[in-house]
């Protein structure tokens, strides 16, 4: 009787026991499979948010080319207090906000510059950015290591430049452009660059196509400074405060004394190139644009580089 009462007993109890697992292991592949689904949906809202900022990203992109044409229509001139130069604040978007802000990059060195259309070193240029490097208090030696990067041939300028042969040798080997850049951070790889320096050295400089004048009514100060080798840090200081109220009067009489015959040649108090920036966030989606826009003397605003990072 006893044994009768046990056997269907253990079987009840092993059956319970079946029954739970395979609730467990059902609730399991349920909840595994919901997770899996979230995470999908999860993914694909992200990607879809992204699509989103990137839009956002473009139409200020286009909002931005309307008014750098508008302003060459309105001014023969480009300075500091001029709309373009205002940063975008923070706006408001749909489930977000958009901000910007933009940058004439002929403020900065152009370091294509540094080779002239023969694919020879402009000593004029070389001399600049020497005096750039110095004010920055980076050593002057990597202005011959960036025009040997750029130039076309293999003889490394003397005293400071280094071709293909330094940096096969190092590890890993890698070789130098030997062409006009098209992203200045390139200097990053020079011989011998740290990261301190060429952070230093980054908010001064820009990679443009061909050779570009420096507008000296949006340069940076570092950048003024290198423009002559007697500029001393009040005349910097000087230049700064002229040039507050909408711009250098008259950049001839002003940048005589203070720069010599050839670079004043060279002087410009007006833009072709910008950087635009852009930055976007939307719930928890947040991407920055770059984008650099060239702009004709007849008014066409074109983008010539973008790039998109999400951080
Ligand atoms: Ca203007
Ligand atoms: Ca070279």
């Amino acid at each position: 009787m006893r044994r009768r009462r046990s056997l269907p007993g253990r079987q009840t109890g092993v059956a319970i026991i079946t029954a739970m697992l395979i609730v467990a292991l059902v609730a399991v592949m349920t909840y595994s499979l919901a997770f899996e689904s979230q995470m999908d949906a999860r993914r694909a809202q992200s990607l879809l948010l992204r699509d989103q900022a990137v839009q956002v990203a473009l139409g200020a992109e286009s909002w931005i080319a309307a008014i750098l044409a508008e302003d060459l229509a309105n001014s023969d001139t480009d300075h500091l207090g001029e709309i373009w130069a205002s940063e975008l604040p923070g706006l408001p978007i749909d489930g977000g906000t958009v901000s910007g802000e933009i940058t004439d990059l002929q403020g900065r060195f152009n370091v294509n510059n540094l080779v002239n259309g023969d694919g020879e070193i402009d000593e004029l240029y070389l001399e600049q950015f020497r005096r750039l490097l110095t004010t920055l208090e980076i050593d002057p030696r990597f202005a011959g290591l960036t025009a040997d990067w750029i130039d076309p041939d293999q003889e490394a300028s003397f005293p400071d430049g280094g071709e293909d042969g330094i940096y096969t040798a190092l590890t890993p080997p890698y070789r130098p452009a030997n062409q006009a850049l098209a992203n200045a951070s390139e200097l990053a790889a020079l011989e011998g660059m740290d990261n301190d320096s060429f952070r230093r050295l980054e908010p001064h400089i820009t990679a443009l196509p061909g050779r570009t004048p420096v507008n000296v009514n949006t340069a940076t100060f570092a950048v003024l400074a290198s423009l002559g080798e007697n500029l001393s840090p009040s005349d910097v200081e000087r230049l700064m405060e002229e040039r507050e109220a909408g711009g250098f009067a008259d950049i001839q009489a002003t940048f005589s004394t203070l720069v010599g015959d050839e670079l004043l040649a060279e002087l410009s108090e007006s833009t072709g190139y910008f950087q635009l920036k852009v930055v976007v966030q939307i719930a928890t989606v947040r991407i920055t644009f770059f984008s650099i826009l060239q702009r004709t003397q007849q008014g066409d605003v074109v983008p010539i580089l973008r790039s998109l990072s999400t951080a």
